[in-house]
């Protein structure tokens, strides 16, 4: 017989198409069809308010999606957290380790394959494109973020920001990472159009959203909504570092 944790408290916070803390404690798993051998969950969704689906994914050992993942007008991402997998976009395979990523535009699906008898550890997105007219379509992106350039954020030197797919009109979005060495802070408190989806890969900081200041950790997700004020400040020993998505490129609609 299994024993209840802590039923009287609870680190999740949800304001529908405001903000969301999705700590990984919470989390449920969900059969995704394609997906075997597989824990799957379902982050933010459009019935949380976001245009895109997060997901988090533990491979088991065997584990694979063969069914090819994205639908069509769809793009899709995956990043490695931990582990090795073999993703494919369509017939062009790659083999990724922690800081892996692959990105595959609309009208390519996304093959995954658990590469070890160990778990391996995904975070996944996908997202209907929007096309630009006079533009061409995106193509095929995938890199490693440990070999990415990382530029001051803001010209704050202890505030590190890397830009993981082109800066090219054809893409309608992109994936960064923000690292805070402890005690960095964003240099304003933003208020932008743009919406984000974002997964702590390491360390603590203090997330001001909506003007409410929220503790948060690695393994938990964030939803920021169109406009949520945002801005955070690193504690602890290491590097608070999350990856995240936000639109670009395209004009209000
Ligand atoms: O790019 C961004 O909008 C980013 N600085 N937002 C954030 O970290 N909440
Ligand atoms: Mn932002």
């Amino acid at each position: 017989m299994g024993y209840p944790k802590d039923l009287l408290s609870s680190r999740s916070i949800i304001k529908r198409g405001n903000f969301a803390l999705i700590p990984p404690e919470g989390l449920v798993k969900n059969t995704v069809p394609g997906f075997e051998q597989c824990d799957i969950s379902i982050l933010a969704s459009p019935r949380l308010g976001a245009k895109f689906v997060d997901y988090v994914v533990t491979m088991h050992e065997g584990g694979k999606n063969a069914r090819g993942f994205g639908e069509a007008g769809v793009e899709t991402f995956v990043y490695c957290m931990e582990g090795r997998v073999k993703a494919s976009a369509d017939e062009q395979s790659f083999s990724l380790q922690e800081g892996g990523y692959l990105y595959c535009p609309p009208g390519v699906k996304l093959y995954l394959e658990n590469e070890q008898a160990e778990d391996t550890r995904l975070f996944l997105y996908k997202q209907k494109y929007q096309p630009l007219e006079g533009s061409s379509l995106p193509w095929v992106v995938s890199g490693n973020v440990h070999d990415l350039e990382a530029v001051d954020y803001d010209d704050m030197a202890n505030v590190k920001l890397k830009d993981l797919l082109p800066a090219d009109l054809a893409f309608d979005m992109n994936f960064h990472i923000l690292s805070f060495e402890p005690g960095g802070c964003h240099p304003f408190v933003e208020t932008h159009y743009q919406e984000h989806g974002a997964i702590m890969l390491s360390g603590e900081g203090v997330y001001n959203l909506d003007n409410e200041w929220i503790p948060i950790k690695k393994g938990d997700y964030l939803y920021m909504g169109p406009y949520v004020p945002q801005a955070t400040y690193a504690v602890g020993r290491e590097p608070f570092a999350y990856l995240y998505s936000k639109d670009c490129n395209r004009d209000a609609t």
